[in-house]
């Protein structure tokens, strides 16, 4: 087989990246280890920055997004018994859009399926070879045969445990990265979200957060160790401690419901340089990481591929331009430094340390009273909560 761009991986970013080359013309195949009802099984991310938003209405996959997605002007923040709403369109004119992940991937599945995009599932030990030549190959198994892709370039959007990444030479592969002591355990239920903007709790137990996919659709999560036995988390447990952390106003109209999922999520921030070796370039997860407590994670997915997706087509359009795909890592890393500083910060802010000791309580404490005393600190908040721009 023989394309113009072989992408590795079928979430978001993969996805997107093959939308926006189909629409200029430019041919891709997508090749996903798993089922595409797996990958469509996942419950991730809920928030869309205004930049993701205007990516996806460009890619022509925004109608349902448009019908169905809620508008949200605003989040809360609480600590002890003080609650404090930031105003993100006073503070920056921009919303945020709360849409399921798993509704873009579907979005943009159809998309690639009605214009007859070559997706392939269950592709399986994929690998690369070649990346010195300007015929990259991709090797992969499907149905017991090994199949060869040739490609003009690979997008490595393969996600933190893909394989992609590894094709950066160690000698100048960097990794910077925090672990952090902690998880969140995420329930999804068929109940109206508590509240109609997403509210984010520092509790002396723990962090919470309240989130929602629809009007009927909510979606919590609490921090929890994180190699916590999941099994131990029924929804009962589950529920009463939510309610312990949540506001006492919150606590007694939640409306309570049986789980429809529940998973565990590591916190790690985690970034991968350089981005491109030759002819493979790394997008979203396969180079980088943030705590959800940003909801930055996809957006900055999407950033990348807006950068990937101009380099490229500047390539096919111009003779083989090649200052975008030369200027590709650093101007992704520009903006992923900061996403992931933000992130860093809000999950800093707003979670329990188990090794926290009595000054970084205070520290905690004295960022959330001035957060919540400064109008200056909560525009800052803001600005970073819709995106900063690309
Ligand atoms: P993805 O990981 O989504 O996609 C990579 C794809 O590549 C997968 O389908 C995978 O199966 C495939 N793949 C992997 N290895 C392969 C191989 N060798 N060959 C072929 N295919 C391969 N972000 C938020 O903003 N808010 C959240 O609340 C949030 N929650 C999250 C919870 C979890 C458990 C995880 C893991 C991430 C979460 N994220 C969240 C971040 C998440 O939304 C990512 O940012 C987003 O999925 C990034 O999209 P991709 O870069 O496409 O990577
Ligand atoms: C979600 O709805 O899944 C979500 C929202 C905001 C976050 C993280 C996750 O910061």
């Amino acid at each position: 087989m023989r394309t113009q761009v072989g992408i590795i991986g079928s979430g978001p970013s993969g996805l997107l990246l093959s939308q926006l080359l189909h629409q200029q013309g430019i041919e891709s195949v997508v090749l996903e280890k798993r089922t595409q009802d797996y990958v469509l099984g996942r419950i991730r991310a809920g928030v869309l920055e205004q930049g993701m938003v205007d990516m996806l209405r460009a890619a022509g996959v925004s109608d349902r997004m448009d019908r169905e997605g809620l508008v949200h002007e605003g989040i809360e923040i609480c600590f002890g018994d003080r609650r404090q709403r930031v105003d993100l369109k006073k503070h920056t004119g921009k919303v945020v859009t709360v849409y399921g992940q798993t509704e873009v991937t579907k979005d943009l599945m159809d998309a690639r399926a009605a214009a007859g995009g070559a997706l392939i599932y269950e592709a399986e030990n994929v690998q690369i070879a070649g990346l010195e030549s300007d015929a990259p190959e991709i090797t992969f198994e499907k149905d017991d045969q090994t199949q060869k892709l040739t490609c003009d370039f690979i997008a490595g959007c393969d996600g933190y445990h893909g394989v992609s990444r590894r094709y950066i030479p160690e000698n100048l592969l960097k990794i910077h990265e925090r672990v952090y002591p902690f998880g969140w355990l995420g329930i999804l239920s068929e109940t109206p979200p508590v509240s109609d903007e997403l509210i984010y709790v520092n509790h002396w137990r723990g962090f919470a957060l309240c989130s929602m996919r629809s009007p009927t659709r909510s979606r919590y999560y609490l921090q929890c160790a994180f190699d916590e036995d999941l099994e131990e988390w029924t929804d009962d447990r589950f529920w009463d401690e939510l309610r312990i952390r949540l506001p006492n106003e919150a606590a007694e109209r939640i409306e309570m419901g049986p789980s429809i999922e529940k998973s565990m999520a590591p916190l790690r921030s985690f970034i991968a340089e350089p981005m491109r070796h030759k002819r493979l370039f790394l997008a979203g997860d396969a180079a980088h990481i943030v705590p959800p407590t940003g909801a930055k994670g996809l957006n900055l997915a999407a950033s990348d591929i807006y950068y990937l997706s101009r380099a490229l087509v500047a390539f096919y359009a111009e003779d083989g331009r090649s200052d975008l795909m030369d200027s590709y890592s650093a101007d992704c890393l520009r903006r992923i430094w900061k996403a992931e500083r933000f992130s860093w910060w809000m999950t800093t802010m707003l979670h329990k340390f188990p090794d926290q000791n009595s000054f970084d309580r205070g520290m905690q404490m004295a960022e959330l009273d001035y957060l919540f005393d400064s109008d200056a600190a909560q525009a800052s908040l803001a600005e970073n909560y819709v995106g900063l721009p690309f």
